[in-house]
């Protein structure tokens, strides 16, 4: 057999034309992979062919808990289920949905046993943005689990590609768990070139049609192999807990495939508030945890008289990490978060602390495997100290699912991320703001984030965000929105005390000239604060 396992070629038909694709680089020896190689075989079979079968795989907070071999059971079956019952074929785009537990992880499995391609949405998505997904990865089948189904069910109508949706978490006789328990529990997976695409995942984008970023099994393999390997270095003894959606692709990795590459084990949750974070450590003593910088910080407030001591290594990504939030953490359980920059192009972290390596304040240094430099508007690689344009490549990349803004995230080889960053004379990558958010005013550049730093230091704050907000004479002014901690009361003198502090701590033409209370921040399901919703609350 030579070529793709696909049947259906729509991903690779809709591949970014390939002088728009970045440069992939192997550069460690493990990065070498046969032509062949399916991602469920390589995580699953791999952890029993080396003897881990009989090992916790995945748990879930209500005490269920599969060895690999039995995962293995289950999504074999449910692979059967997907091919005899449902007609799914190499390639189809399955959509898969529901909140992270351990069914949700046995049905991306499944997907990636039969060679189809899991299209995962997250939890709170809503019947308009569903039928945006389904529409462009014209998916043919869903998996849904029965609690989400009502926002799915609003969204067929518009959905003409979706022709079958099975539920699951449910007892019902044409639910997945009833048909499968029918099916053998064995399953021949298909052999996919190891550069056919698995996934699809969609950006959490705050403006315009949201992305579609695809992934081979290669990707999935590659991202096991480099910054968990190099920089988290857990072992199969760890288990791995945390907040982001396995339909984010923050989650997906830190919560189920890094774990399974090592033998290790996940605990699954499926509403994980920072308040319910702290019970999980407290009862269930997981040992790596990846969440937010928000629930980080939430956490720490409210972890006086917590058991966290099961805890060994904390991750932390999606926004930048907060100095102050990295000391209150470090303080409540002797822990330096590991703070890494990813995305959901690149499919997971490039730039990284160690653990044993900290710059409060800095993201990190570049992965093994991944190079990172930041490059001028034209491209050319500026000297430590510049802010410019953080560019990336690494054995993963982006491509684009039949979208023109490749060329906006791909250029001359490099990822560009969107990110203004500066290297320090260390090496070490600091991260500024978003390109599309650095403040101007009165002709100097802001940067919010370091701005929402200096506020995060001061002992009133709990959480604030910082943006630009139209003023008459200086154009954009910093404004800054503030949530206070309880017992701390707003008002004017509240006001200067903070503008007072931020003059104190960084340079004065920085600090917030405006300064509102809130009761809360807007932020994405992935805990991101939503700028251009704080922007929209400045300009009203
Ligand atoms: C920002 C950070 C500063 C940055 C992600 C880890 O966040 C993830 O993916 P998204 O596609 O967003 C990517 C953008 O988020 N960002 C993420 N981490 C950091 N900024 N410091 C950080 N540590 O703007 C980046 O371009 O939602 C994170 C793993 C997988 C992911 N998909």
């Amino acid at each position: 057999m030579t070529g793709t396992a696909h049947v259906d070629t729509f991903a690779r038909d809709r591949q970014p034309p390939r002088d728009q694709w970045p440069e992939l680089v192997f550069d460690l020896p493990e990065l070498r992979y046969p032509e062949r190689m399916n991602c469920a075989s390589e995580l699953l079979g791999g952890a029993i062919a080396r003897g881990q079968g009989d090992r916790v795989a995945i748990r879930s907070t209500d005490g269920l808990s599969w060895t690999y071999r039995e995962l293995e059971a289950r999504a074999n079956r449910i692979a059967q289920l997907l091919v005899d019952d449902l007609g799914v074929v190499p390639g189809n785009r399955v959509l898969l949905r529901g909140p992270n537990s351990p069914m949700m992880a046995a049905c991306w499995f499944a997907i990636m046993k039969a060679g189809a391609i899991a299209v995962a949405t997250m939890p709170l998505l809503r019947a308009k943005e569903l039928t945006d997904i389904v529409t462009k990865a014209e998916a043919s089948h869903a998996l849904c689990d029965s609690r989400l189904a009502e926002e799915l069910d609003l969204a067929r109508p518009a959905c003409p590609t979706l022709e079958r949706v099975a539920l699951f978490e449910t007892d019902a006789a044409d639910g997945v768990e009833a048909r499968s328990a029918a099916k053998p529990s064995t399953f021949a997976d298909v052999a996919t070139l190891a550069t056919d695409t698995a996934l699809i995942a969609f950006t959490s984008g705050t403006t315009g049609k949201p992305k579609g970023t695809m992934h081979s099994h290669r990707d999935v393999i590659a991202a096991c192999d480099c910054w968990p390997k190099h920089t988290l270095k857990a072992t199969p003894d760890d288990v791995f807990t945390g907040s982001p959606p396995l339909a984010f692709t923050f989650g997906l990795g830190g919560l189920l495939v890094f774990p399974l590459r090592i033998g290790a084990s996940t605990l699954l949750v499926e509403r994980p508030s920072p308040e319910a974070l702290l019970d999980v450590v407290e009862k269930h003593r997981p040992t790596v945890l990846f969440t937010a910088p928000t629930s980080y910080r939430a956490m720490a407030l409210a972890s006086a008289g917590r058991d966290l001591a099961s805890l060994r290594k904390c991750v932390s990504a999606g926004e930048a990490l907060p100095a102050a939030t990295r000391k209150l953490w470090k303080d409540a359980t002797g822990i330096d978060i590991i703070d890494g920059i990813g995305s959901t192009e690149m499919f997971h972290i490039f730039i990284s602390h160690g653990d044993d390596d900290v710059r409060p304040g800095a993201t990190g240094k570049p992965v093994p495997g991944y190079r990172a430099c930041v490059l001028d508007e034209h491209g050319r690689p500026l000297p430590r100290g510049q802010v410019g344009r953080l560019a990336v490549k690494g054995p993963t990349g982006c491509r684009y699912l039949d979208d023109p803004r490749q060329a906006n995230y791909v250029q001359g080889g490099w990822n560009l991320t969107g990110d203004a960053y500066l290297v320090d004379d260390d090496g070490w990558f600091v991260y500024q703001a978003r390109t599309d958010d650095m403040i101007v005013s009165a002709g100097y550049n802001i940067a919010g984030p370091e701005v929402e730093a200096s506020l995060m230091q001061h002992a009133a704050v709990a959480d604030c965000g910082v943006v630009a907000a139209p003023d008459e004479e200086r154009g954009m002014i910093v404004k800054a929105f503030v949530v206070l901690k309880p017992g701390h009361l707003p008002g004017e003198a509240m006001k200067r005390a903070l503008q007072d502090h931020v003059k104190a701590s960084i340079a004065p033409y920085k600090y917030p000239r405006a300064i509102e209370f809130v009761e809360s921040l807007p932020r994405t399901e992935t805990g991101k604060l939503q700028r251009f919703r704080l922007r929209q609350m400045a300009s009203a």
